[in-house]
């Protein structure tokens, strides 16, 4: 039986965060095995923000680096740069006319984007979802592993598709989000009701894949608890609850699990514990990354051989819905 297809990619806008791993690549190094899996570092994404070019380049190969580090085998993964394969940027130009105004102003990332930053609300900050349904489309995915921030993407992804196999007849798979169960939404360490984002302006209120033990346990040290003091899972705790995923995450524990640890301790000691947990998942991830980075030939060689598999997928769909709406094969 031919294996289930799964996408995902993360933007390269800045330096992977904590929430980047346990909402996203965490959970793909896990499908790995069992699914075939698309994994895409989506450069044409980050591009709503403006990058300087310098960084731009280095932050792509870093994610690149990142997602060999936390474990993806690019012998059994398609691992590879969005803008290295086309068909994503031409079928978002017709899936965009199949997609209606009003249903992107409903999105919340635009929304949340667009006040975050007022001063740069491009057309593709707009048309975003378009080509992350057309990313997911052409690989006829069957599955999204995302963070819960995503689900409304993968939602109109569905819609979308769906219009177009009704409008012209059967041509995408109709994809499922795959959300884990703890650690969808990591949060802010500083405001523990937002979203750890990597672009955030407040370096303490995240936690870098790649910052030193030392950085961990200061910023940590650092995080907005509250003043009820006992280490229990509620709704009026959202530090405290935040950092009962991160730990439950790194231990591989329930939350009630950690609750049942911990409730009679201080945050102090929590929190030393939380920093210790994290530090030492991402010490070999952290190892192994400082090796890729010195070996630039190997990261080209995965990108390149991902980009040309990836390219055959992509070209398939795209050349049949071309052919669907009534395009001329050249
Ligand atoms: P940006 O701040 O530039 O929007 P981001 O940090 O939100 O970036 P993305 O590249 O948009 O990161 O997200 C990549 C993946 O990581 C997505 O699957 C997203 O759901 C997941 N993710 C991002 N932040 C978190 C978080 N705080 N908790 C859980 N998952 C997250
Ligand atoms: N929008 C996603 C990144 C992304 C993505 C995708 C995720 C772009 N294309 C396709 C899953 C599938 C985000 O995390 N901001």
């Amino acid at each position: 039986m031919e294996k289930k297809v799964i996408f995902s990619g993360i933007q390269p806008s800045g330096k992977l965060t904590l929430g980047n791993y346990i909402g996203a690549v965490a959970n793909w190094v896990k499908l790995q095995d069992e699914y075939d899996c698309y994994y895409c570092v989506v450069d044409l994404h980050a591009m709503t923000q403006y990058q300087v070019p310098k960084d731009l380049r280095r932050q792509t190969l870093e994610a690149m680096a990142v997602y060999l580090a936390c474990g993806l085998d690019p012998e059994k993964n398609t691992l590879f740069i969005q803008s290295h394969v086309p068909a994503h940027a031409e079928a978002a130009w017709l899936m965009s006319t199949m997609t209606y105004f009003g249903e992107l102003s409903r999105m919340t990332q635009f929304k949340d984007k667009s006040s975050r930053q007022s001063e740069n609300i491009n057309a593709g900050l707009f048309t975003y979802p378009v080509l992350m349904a057309c990313d997911i489309l052409l690989y006829q995915a069957d599955l999204v592993p995302v963070g819960s921030d995503q689900k409304q993407h993968v939602e109109i992804t569905r819609d979308i598709a769906e219009r177009f196999n009704n409008r012209y007849s059967e041509t995408f798979k109709i994809p499922e989000v795959y959300i884990p169960k703890v650690g969808a939404r990591i949060m802010s360490l500083q405001e523990p009701t937002k979203k750890m984002s990597k672009s955030d302006e407040n370096e303490n209120a995240i936690i870098y894949l790649l910052d030193p033990p030392e950085v961990i346990k200061k910023k940590f040290k650092r995080a907005v608890t509250d003043s009820i003091g006992k280490v229990q899972l509620s709704d009026d705790q959202p530090g405290i609850k935040n950092l009962i995923s991160i730990y439950s995450v790194c231990r591989n524990m329930t939350p009630e699990e950690v609750v049942e640890k911990y409730k009679n301790e201080g945050y102090g000691v929590f929190k030393d514990a939380v920093a210790d947990a994290v530090i030492e998942v991402l010490k070999p991830v952290q190892d192994r990354f400082h090796e890729l980075m010195n070996n630039k030939a190997y990261l080209e060689e995965v990108y390149k051989a991902g980009a040309e598999k990836a390219e055959r997928t992509a070209r398939k769909t795209l050349r049949k819905m071309y052919k669907k709406v009534g395009f001329i094969p050249r």
